[in-house]
């Protein structure tokens, strides 16, 4: 019922700030392209093999580009699906299953809705079978115009690496559907072939595989490397098609790669033996907000997280959401985030990485005492119940958006 809606919103309005950044407006009327790059992860960015770069094509991205280095992923057992759900409502992905099977017939709010009164189109472009993760469902709630799924592919057996489609080839056939897309348009690209079990044929490997006794962190590099080249090899095609200079492109890691069940190996690579706080620390993935032509870049280590892209993404297309429910802060504003949380309640402030019950200095990596983590060890888990109560009571059918007159998926 809408009393629970009330306390909702009543927690939101009390902590969660919307301020706007100087980037407020940097991209209206521009495309927006999201690479969802397939587990990879922030360790890897300005790291070497052999003496060679793992990801030269990112590594030279972010010197042109706002890099956030302390980014998380905050996805659970939903994993790929997690991520999109957070990215797109600002909400917390569920404590068991994937919101995109379990709540797709909910109401969202979710931006391909919002910037759909903007004139926006918006399209996922994604070569796998369309119900994984009940996406082509779970697209209309969120308000999605199109999903360019498997089926909108040529996919053989020459062109295809491991799960499915190899990157490269996935984003060659993407461009002419691109390209013929009404503008500005919202879109998705989720990439596939950095995938568990990371397989690679000899012939696509550019780079040596490590050498550790865990085979799945020792094929991980060369995989991430194809990813880096399939994605450098995008940037060339936007530019060609012309695409590129009305477009502003945000690259992020979905989630983790290598589970903690590596750790041995890990630590190896990283030359450190591994601990708690170093798994936490390992959530970290890579997000690039690339503005063509933006002469501002720098590297952004507050701690930030998937719950603050939609803000980010709506302030700098200069959309007014004021009446909306999101956890997450715009990026650019200056006033750090409280916190990142994570699905079982660990989290992560500028000072502190609170997991395992135990909280430790962010900086140092040193056990402190509790004291510094407990006021928002409460909270942290308040807030996921908020977030859960929303999509288990459907409660923004409630909700009156105000700004969006037609907001009731006006694609179906
Ligand atoms: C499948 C792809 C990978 O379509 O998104 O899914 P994941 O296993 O990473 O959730
Ligand atoms: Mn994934």
């Amino acid at each position: 019922d809408g009393s629970k809606l009330n306390d909702v919103e009543e927690y939101v309005d009390k902590n969660v700030d919307q301020p706007k950044s100087d980037l407020w407006g940097i991209a209206k009327d521009k495309n927006i392209i999201y690479i969802s790059l397939e587990s990879v992860q922030s360790f890897v960015i300005n790291k070497k093999i052999n003496g060679e770069e793992i990801t030269p094509f990112l590594n030279d991205l972010i010197e042109d580009s706002y890099y956030f280095k302390n980014f998380y992923h905050q996805t659970n057992l939903g994993k790929t699906s997690d991520s999109e759900f957070i990215v797109e409502n600002s909400l917390y992905p569920l404590p068991n299953g994937s919101v995109f099977f379990t709540h797709a017939q909910n109401d969202y709010h979710a931006v391909p809705e919002i910037i759909k009164d903007e004139g926006y189109y918006s399209a996922v472009f994604h070569a796998n079978n369309k119900s994984f993760w009940n996406r082509d469902v779970m697209y209309e709630s969120l308000g999605y115009d199109q999903f360019y799924s498997e089926r909108f592919y040529n996919v053989n057996k020459e062109n295809t690496i491991g799960w499915g489609l190899n990157d490269k080839s996935f984003f060659d056939q993407s461009i002419k559907y691109l390209e013929s897309m009404p503008k500005p348009f919202y879109s998705k690209f989720i990439t596939l072939t950095n995938h568990h079990p990371f397989e690679l044929d000899e012939k696509n490997a550019n780079i040596d595989q490590f050498d550790s006794n865990s085979r799945t962190l020792n094929q991980y590099f060369p995989t991430v490397r194809y990813t880096d080249e399939a994605v450098k090899q995008f940037f060339e095609q936007l530019k060609e098609s012309g695409l590129y200079e009305d477009s502003i492109i945000i690259l992020y890691g979905d989630h983790y790669g290598i589970s903690d069940y590596h750790n041995k190996a890990m630590g190896q690579f990283l030359g450190k033996k591994i601990t708690p706080y170093d798994n936490i620390q390992l959530q970290r993935v890579p997000l690039i907000v690339h503005i063509p032509g933006n002469e501002d870049d720098r590297v952004i280590d507050k701690v930030s997280g998937q719950i603050d892209l939609k803000p980010t993404v709506l302030n700098m297309l200069g959309i007014e959401n004021k009446n909306d429910i999101t956890f997450g802060t715009d990026l650019f504003a200056k006033k750090p985030n409280d916190f990142i949380a994570f699905r079982n309640g660990d989290f992560v402030n500028e000072e502190n990485v609170f997991t395992e019950g135990t909280c430790y200095d962010r900086k140092t990596g040193e056990e402190v005492d509790m004291k510094a983590c407990e006021p928002l060890k409460d909270k942290v888990l308040e807030e996921l119940g908020y977030s859960d109560e929303l999509i288990y009571g459907d409660l923004f059918r409630f909700f009156d958006f105000g700004n969006t007159p037609n907001n009731q998926n006006k694609n179906k």
